[in-house]
């Protein structure tokens, strides 16, 4: 049975990769951070087939302990402070844990085990300011926020072990991917989660940044499939994840509410630009959501990983946002727990 390590087991793709790998026979290892509240939220489902060990990327004690302890076959590192608007406002904790994290992590299998193939969470966001569409893997980086300044380090520090010491270590370029899991303060969740609000009759009003900003949508469970081909590979490379396809936050809610029967109408410019439906307001601009600087358009072209893993993806746009949707009605209306104060940063 082969042993894998997942860090950031708590999060989004963290839960869909352990329950891959669960389902491939795998060994799950998860690493988490000691927290004041309680971890299972998303994990629940999966807790009783996985094992957790507590640590923290930034401190590399701990994960010399767990990869002692659990002498991994593979170690996906999915940890970081993940928020790109966080990483303005806490940009040395978003250096530590998504840049330095990550040597951290290679310096720890170098020193345990150097036959440990490694998974390094890389960004579509390290492109930024794009200098080409679509955005493949030769791609130059133009990071727009510390968080993909951070990623850039990773990236390369990645490559680097892997040059120097000989280290399986690959980087999936992911670009953007969603799902029921998604944290609520990103966009696509943000959107399900008040459109459900709005159609359960919680909410008047959902208020958001950059209407024109376009990512490429993929779906996580889709996602986390490529990052194991990455490691089940005679050699480590790296790799764009994407869809091919992309779509601006505007059509993202228009999709939304769609989905609940509400056909949205724009009026207005700027940050006075509003969404009825009817003669009521459901989309109106906050300009707090909106960034310093922006990602304005990501477009991945994937057709490396179709070739070399024989990865495609299979969730299409609109079956991502109906899903997502469907499933914030569904919790919302259960009365599961939800924590509207995220949604106002
Ligand atoms: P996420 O939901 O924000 O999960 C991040 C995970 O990292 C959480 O489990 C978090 O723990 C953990 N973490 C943060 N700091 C840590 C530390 N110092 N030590 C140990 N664990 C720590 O992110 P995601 O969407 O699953 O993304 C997974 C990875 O892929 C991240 O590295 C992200 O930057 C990268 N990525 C994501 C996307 C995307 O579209 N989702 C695209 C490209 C790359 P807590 O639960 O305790 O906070
Ligand atoms: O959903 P977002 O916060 O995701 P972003 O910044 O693209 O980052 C995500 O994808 C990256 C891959 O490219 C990951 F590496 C990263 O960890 C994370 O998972 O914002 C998407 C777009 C942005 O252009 C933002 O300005 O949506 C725009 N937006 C407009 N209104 C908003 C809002 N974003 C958020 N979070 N909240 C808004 O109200």
């Amino acid at each position: 049975m082969k042993k894998a390590l997942i860090t950031g087991i708590t999060g989004q793709d963290g839960f869909y990769l352990a329950k891959f790998l669960v389902g491939k026979g795998y060994e799950v290892y998860g690493m988490y951070r000691r927290s004041s509240l309680d971890i299972g939220e998303r994990i629940d489902e999966i807790i009783n087939e996985i094992h957790l060990l507590d640590g923290d990327i930034t401190d590399f004690a701990s994960i010399i302990r767990i990869l002692q302890e659990v002498n991994p076959d593979e170690v996906y590192n999915l940890a970081a402070q993940s928020f790109v608007p966080a990483s303005w406002t806490e940009p040395l904790a978003t250096a530590e844990m998504t840049g330095v994290g990550v040597l951290n992590i290679l310096e720890a299998i170098r020193l345990t085990n150097k036959k440990i193939k490694f998974y390094q969470a890389s960004s579509s966001e390290m492109f930024g300011k794009v200098q080409e569409i679509p955005q493949k893997e030769t791609t130059p980086f133009y990071p727009r926020s510390p968080y993909g300044v951070a990623k850039v380090y990773a990236y390369w520090i990645t490559k680097n072990y892997r040059e120097s010491y000989g280290i399986h270590a690959s980087n999936g370029i992911l670009f953007n991917h969603e799902s029921p899991k998604r944290g609520k303060q990103f966009v696509t969740r943000k959107i399900t989660h008040c459109v459900a609000k709005v159609k359960l009759g919680l909410l008047d009003c959902l208020e958001i940044g950059n209407l024109d900003a376009k990512r490429d949508w993929g779906y996580a469970e889709d996602y986390v499939e490529a990052m194991w081909l990455m490691l089940q590979q005679d050699q480590p490379d790296d790799f764009v994840i994407s869809t091919g396809e992309t779509h601006s936050v505007r059509e993202f809610i228009e999709e939304a509410f769609r989905v609940i029967g509400m056909n949205i109408i724009w009026f207005g410019e700027g940050l006075n630009e509003v969404g009825k439906f009817g003669e009521k307001v459901v989309v109106k601009i906050n300009p707090k959501f909106c960034r310093l600087v922006e990602v304005d358009l990501l477009l991945g072209d994937s057709s490396k990983a179709k070739k070399e893993l024989g990865w495609t993806p299979k969730t299409k746009f609109k079956e991502l946002v109906a899903m997502m949707v469907n499933s914030d009605l569904k919790l919302i209306s259960e009365g599961i727990k939800t924590n509207y104060a995220e949604m106002k940063r």
